[in-house]
Formats: structure tokens, C-alpha cells, sequence
């Protein structure tokens, strides 16, 4: 068959996102049924719906609240809840999902059809930061792929599958719907990033192996809290910007998780989101953003800890636990831990 020269259609010569799934599964799981790429469709397909949505805000009627709390009793934006209801569409209609996860839903949602067989959980947080879309800064969707034992009997509590450690997850990722719209995800054989051509249509590998670099000069932390962090990271902070580790660093708080730590995978670092005294537990979730947030960057070489502990170790409790996070490259990281265990 004639190669058809996609330089000479002045377009690069790419892979998708899907075709990289399935290499990936190839390589790596030769006996997978191509299932988990079907699955990962769903979400891209979720996100392409959210990324139009998000690019047109100003224009459409999706802006400000929808009037009502989620769970969370926090405002929920109106694009929290069409974002959310794409992804619930666009997953549970992949025919491998039996239960799904939202921070905008109180309890898991099981998809009926597939409860008997269904060999996979989704958690995801649909729109991260959507408080800042009104004023046009990047938001986030995050996700999380944990595999589930069939459940023949239905009966098992769908909690069960869903309170599973970060270390059990299968592939993680989030979507940043920032300058371009980009998804980055793992499925433990490392990091890729791709970004979407809207002329296209389509994901196109961008950045095919993601490595956090092993230090960085930037931290990023919501300073105004400061007052009411623990010792240790006030401590920590202040040697950063002393230059007790022999490095000058600059200080970048966007307050979109989804920004912050795409920054800090790509240019390393350090993020912190401390105990505070609002959220004396932290104020990320464990599921659905510290969890793959920790993946990603364990993948790219990177450490996550919630001050104390490997993040990816915590044993679930709560649906919507909330955790205090510490992530970034393996320098700030050492720094940090060293300092906690003196
Ligand atoms: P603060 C957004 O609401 C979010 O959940 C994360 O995306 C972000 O990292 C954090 O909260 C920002 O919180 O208290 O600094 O505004």
C-alpha cells in the first residue's frame, strides 16, 4: 500500500492516544482483551465533550453555579455537573464498567448491566478547579482505573470494590484543559502526554515519555494558609527559600491541582497542600486526585507522600477522604522526608 506522507499534508507524522493504549497493551499485557483501551475511550471521549464545553464558556449559559452543593457541601459550578453527567454517559456505556466514582456523587454508582462481570472502577473528579473557570484558568479532569473482581452474586457492597490503595490502580491520568487541551496518563509502564488537535478531533502524542526532573526551583503552596501549617512544613518552606538546599526557588500557586502538578511533572519541584486549620486532614481527596496524582508521579520518577506516608500505602477508608499532599521531584522529596524523620 502507498505510504500516504502526512508531512507532505503538513501534518505530523502521529500517534493517537488510542493507537498508544493499544501498543501499550500489546507490549505489556499481550493476553488483554483490548478491553482497557475501550475503556480509556470513554474517557477521552468524556473529555473532548468537557474540553468543548469549557472552550465555549463565555459564550453558552454554562458559566457561574448550578444553584446547589455536592457532597463535598461544596458550590458545585455548573459545568461540575455536565462534566460530571459525560463522564457517567460516556463510561457507562463501555459495557467493562461496573462501578464509577465521583466527587460530585455521595456513593458509588454501580452500572446494572455490567455488575455481574464488569472487571473495572472508575474514580474521577470531572472538573478540578472549576471555580477558576470563570475567570479562564485551567481546570482539570482526573481519573483513576482500579481493577474489580467479578461479582456474580451482586451483592457485594460496590464501596468495597471502590476503598482500594492507590497502589492497586491500573492507570491514572487527568486531562488539563489549559492553553492546549492535554491528557496525560500512566498504565505503570511510565508517562505519555498527548494533546488534542481540535481540527482533528484526536489526542496526539505531544510528550511520549514523561520524566519529572530529579530537582526543581519552583514550590507551589497556598501561602495565605501559611499561619496555620504544621511545624514541619513551615520549617521546610522556610529552608527552601533560605537555600538550605543549595538551590534559589520561586514560588507559583494557581489553585488548580490539575495546573500545579502538570507544572511541577513537566519542571519539577515540589506541591504541597498541608493540613490547614479548614482542613486539618488536608483538603484534596485521596480517590480521585491524591491517588493518581501519586501514580503519575511515582511513573515519572517523581514521590507522593501525605507528610508522613506513601500515598500510594493509604489504605481507603471513606469515599470522599480527604488527605493532606506532599508531591513533586526526588530532591524536594527527600528534603522534605528527611526533615520529617529528624
Ligand atoms: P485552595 C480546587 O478547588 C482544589 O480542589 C484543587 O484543584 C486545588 O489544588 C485546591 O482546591 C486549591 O485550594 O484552598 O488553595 O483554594
Amino acid at each position: 500500500m502507498r505510504e500516504v506522507n502526512l508531512l507532505l499534508m503538513n501534518m505530523p507524522a502521529f500517534m493517537t492516544v488510542e493507537q498508544h493504549i493499544l501498543e501499550e497493551q500489546r507490549r505489556n499485557h499481550p493476553e488483554a482483551s483490548g478491553e482497557f483501551s475501550w475503556l480509556l475511550s470513554g474517557i477521552t471521549l468524556a473529555s473532548k465533550i468537557v474540553a468543548a464545553m469549557v472552550r465555549r464558556a463565555g459564550l453558552t449559559n454554562v458559566l457561574g453555579t448550578a444553584g446547589q452543593q455536592n457532597v463535598q457541601g461544596e458550590t458545585q459550578q455548573k459545568l461540575d455537573v455536565l462534566a460530571n453527567q459525560a463522564l457517567l454517559d460516556c463510561l457507562g456505556r463501555r459495557g467493562n464498567v461496573a462501578v464509577m466514582a465521583s466527587e460530585e456523587d455521595a456513593e458509588p454508582i454501580v452500572v446494572p448491566r455490567d455488575r455481574k462481570n464488569g472487571k473495572h472502577v472508575v474514580v474521577f473528579d470531572p472538573l478540578d478547579g472549576s471555580s477558576n473557570i470563570d475567570v479562564n484558568v485551567s481546570v482539570g479532569t482526573i481519573f483513576s482505573i482500579l481493577r474489580r473482581d467479578p461479582d456474580p452474586t451482586e451483592t457485594r457492597d460496590p464501596l468495597v470494590d471502590v476503598l482500594q490503595p492507590g497502589s492497586k490502580q491500573i492507570a491514572a491520568g487527568y486531562v488539563v484543559y489549559g492553553s492546549s487541551t492535554m491528557l496525560v496518563y500512566t498504565a505503570g509502564n511510565g508517562v505519555a502526554g498527548f494533546t488534542l488537535d481540535p481540527a482533528v478531533g484526536a489526542y496526539i502524542i505531544s510528550h511520549p515519555r514523561i520524566r519529572m526532573p530529579e530537582h526543581g526551583n519552583l514550590y507551589s503552596v497556598n501561602e495565605a494558609n501559611a499561619d496555620t501549617f504544621p511545624e514541619t512544613y513551615r520549617t521546610y518552606l522556610a529552608r527552601l527559600r533560605s537555600g538550605d538546599t543549595g538551590r534559589a526557588y520561586s514560588s507559583r500557586y494557581i489553585g488548580s491541582l490539575v495546573a500545579d502538578f502538570h507544572r511541577t511533572l513537566l519542571k519539577g519541584g515540589v506541591f504541597l497542600y498541608p493540613p490547614t486549620r479548614a482542613n486539618p486532614k488536608g483538603k484534596l481527596r485521596l480517590l480521585y486526585e491524591a491517588n493518581p496524582i501519586a501514580f503519575l508521579a511515582e511513573q515519572a520518577g517523581g514521590l507522593a507522600t501525605d507528610g508522613k506516608n506513601r500515598i500510594l500505602d493509604v489504605q481507603p477508608t471513606s469515599l470522599h477522604q480527604r488527605t493532606p499532599l506532599v508531591v513533586g521531584s526526588k530532591a524536594e522529596m527527600e528534603f522534605f522526608n528527611k526533615q520529617e524523620e529528624s
